[in-house]
């Protein structure tokens, strides 16, 4: 037992690509510590997020949309979404309710009634959707057994106090994992190469921004402490697309650059000297030794 009384535990979210979990993560944190795009497949890897309060401490898994693999990297997406719902005290089911509840939330929901942890089915992006939307998405996710159902929306934050309180229900007592300080367990320079590929998912068009991967070479503050210098290297599957990231006279490099640097630059609250590199490495997510660098590798 115990003696402080202090509760603890730990959550999941999971759901296709696209629904919001990334953007619930932010605002269940309070900071934007994963990156959020309009597009799928957009997280690659199990982002951890903390929120303490006085009493508790609850830490969130964020994971990549759950789809059919189609090569290593998307297997080790699915592979990292399907692990995190393990020994979890609740899993999140994110639904997309403007989308409706579809063929893939139906094998998410198949995979989910596998694990013994408790599903909370939230039907997200309340803020944009009708009432029919809302009422046909309650009725799929009770049709397919699931009883735990809550609107929320992740971008306004309705609801998700609401949320809050149902999940302080799941917790049990036990330590604070980490310092109330902390909000997430990914180190800077990690967020600082998603902040890049973010820009590069925005600013490019078509299926060249999912070939890309960014690994940042190095960070490291002038001896003024006024100015960090981060040399980082955006990989690309052909020579092509290189070309298209470059841009005309080096137009579409400098937006990526002058972007990521000012996300860069409050993330780390100092001035930022952004240096970006662009090499081509064929197949690279079919190669195991790439997405280990990358940082794409199992724990
Ligand atoms: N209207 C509305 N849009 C939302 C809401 N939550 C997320 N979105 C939008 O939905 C899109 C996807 O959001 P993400 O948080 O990246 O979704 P995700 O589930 O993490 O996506 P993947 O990482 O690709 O699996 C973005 O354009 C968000 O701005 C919401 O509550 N309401
Ligand atoms: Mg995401």
């Amino acid at each position: 037992m115990n003696a402080t009384g202090y509760k603890s535990g730990f959550f999941s979210i999971v759901g296709c690509p696209n629904v919001g979990k990334s953007t619930l993560l932010n605002r269940l944190v309070g900071q934007k510590i994963a990156i959020v795009t309009d597009r799928a497949q957009t997280t690659r890897n199990r982002i951890t997020g903390i929120l303490t309060r006085r009493d508790y401490q609850m830490i969130f898994l964020d994971t990549p949309g759950m789809t059919k693999p189609r090569n290593k990297l998307g297997s080790f997406m699915q592979k990292a979404a399907e692990d995190a719902s393990k020994d979890v005290e609740a899993i999140l089911l994110v639904i997309d309710t403007l989308r409706g509840v579809g063929e893939r939330d139906a094998d998410v929901m198949r995979f989910l009634k596998t694990q013994r942890s408790p599903v909370i089915v939230l039907l997200n992006k309340c803020d944009a959707a009708s009432a029919a939307q809302m009422q046909d998405a309650r009725e799929a996710v009770k049709a397919a057994g699931f009883d735990t159902v809550l609107a929320v929306s992740a971008r306004t934050g309705e609801n998700v106090d609401r949320l809050e309180t149902l999940l302080t229900e799941y917790l049990t007592e036990g330590p604070q994992y980490y310092p109330e300080d902390m909000v997430t367990d990914q180190p800077e320079r990690v967020i600082c190469a998603e902040l890049i590929r973010e820009k590069t998912l925005e600013l490019l068009r078509e299926e060249i921004p999912h070939g890309i991967g960014v690994g940042i070479d190095k960070m490291q503050l002038r001896p003024d402490g006024a100015l960090m210098d981060v040399w980082a290297t955006i990989y690309c599957e052909r020579e092509s697309h290189k070309g298209i990231i470059i841009g005309r006279g080096g137009s579409m490099l400098k937006r990526i650059g002058s972007e990521a640097r000012k996300d860069i630059e409050w993330l780390l609250d100092v001035r930022v000297n952004l240096q970006l590199w662009i090499k081509v490495k064929e197949d690279w997510r079919n190669r195991q030794q790439m997405l280990n660098e990358l940082g794409y590798k199992e724990e």
